[in-house]
């Protein structure tokens, strides 16, 4: 029987699952690595952890780790539904708040390693956070691909730590209501992106009106494995951040508020960097613990792995069925 502690928090409304003990020993080189031996060699560790039956498609997973620098507070390795991810500012924020919970990060700036380099946060109180993301910028403005029963889409690719595929001018209604035909719509975005750039988009965003007149703008987020993101996504507003400072829409400083769908908001910043067009974001928000549990993995149990897509492949359809 594999025993995993866990403890679960939601950052406005999307969940983190922060494995603390139990995990994979994935040695103790840089983040990169470490994530690459994960994604090898433990991705049934990841699926039991976050899919069903002890998980869903939404969970995103936290693997503590040791920092390879000890003078950052700790190492992190995301992952969700369908693989890894580089940044998550969600579960950055949801790590900070389990870390204080357990009582081993108090109030203050602290530094934590990511496979996509190292993030700052600052511990505000026992719920707020702000991240300072990694380095984020567009890659390309105003690209148009041709989706399939929606014609010519046209949106920006940028990295937040993730890449991601925006998309301010379109036809559909931002509201949880409607979440089965964003879903649709931005995974057929997602192909039409894969299948005309090099860069591995696997986040689209959607981009409206606030609901809440004291924000600037609401989003749908798509993540990589078709779940969508309860949050405003932080690695996504990163991306946002980046795309309007290159416009001139946002100073260094000025305070961006980013709707989600659910209604949850984070608030983003830029400073600017060396790197002409790049800036650095940061995104504060507020997490809740929702649970502290041991998942039981029983060696018997024939759903141990969890259900990975992979392992139960659907026979194929033909027409005489
Ligand atoms: O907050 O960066 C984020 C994120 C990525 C995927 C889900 N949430």
């Amino acid at each position: 029987m594999q025993r995993i502690s866990v403890i679960d928090s939601h950052t406005g409304g999307e969940p983190t699952r922060v494995v603390i003990a139990g995990g994979p020993d994935l040695g103790t080189g840089p983040l990169t690595e470490r994530a690459k031996v994960f994604r090898e060699r433990f991705d049934t560790f990841r699926s039991c952890v976050v899919n069903e039956p002890r998980g869903s498609d939404v969970l995103v997973g936290a693997l503590l780790c040791e920092p390879h620098d000890p003078a950052n507070a700790a190492g992190v390795i995301f992952f969700n539904n369908v693989g890894t991810i580089g940044m998550c500012g969600h579960g950055t924020i949801g790590l900070a708040i389990t870390l204080a919970h357990l009582g081993s990060m108090p109030p203050g700036l602290h530094r934590i390693e990511t496979p996509v380099g190292v993030v700052a946060v600052t511990l505000h109180d026992a719920h707020r956070v702000t991240v300072k993301n990694v380095l984020s910028y567009r890659q390309h403005a105003n690209v148009s691909v041709e989706v399939e029963g929606l014609g010519r889409v046209t949106g920006d690719i940028a990295w937040g730590g993730n890449w991601f595929f925006l998309v301010k001018e379109h036809s559909e209604e931002l509201r949880v209501a409607n979440v089965e035909r964003l879903t649709e719509v931005t995974w057929r975005i997602r192909r039409a992106v894969n299948a005309a750039f090099s860069e591995p988009v696997d986040h689209v965003e959607l981009f409206g009106p606030p609901v809440d007149a004291a924000n600037h703008s609401r989003n749908f987020v798509l993540c990589p494995g078709k779940a969508y993101d309860r949050s405003p996504c932080g690695t996504g507003t990163s991306a946002k951040l980046a795309c309007l400072f290159a416009d001139g829409k946002l100073k260094p400083g000025e305070v961006w508020r980013q709707e989600s769908i659910t209604g949850s908001v984070f608030e983003g910043r830029v400073e600017p960097t060396g790197t002409p067009g790049a800036v650095i974001p940061s995104i504060t928000g507020t997490a809740y613990i929702t649970a502290e549990a041991t998942l039981l993995a029983d060696d018997g149990d024939p759903l141990k792995d969890g259900i990975r897509a992979s392992a139960y492949p659907s026979p194929a359809i033909t027409s005489s069925g």
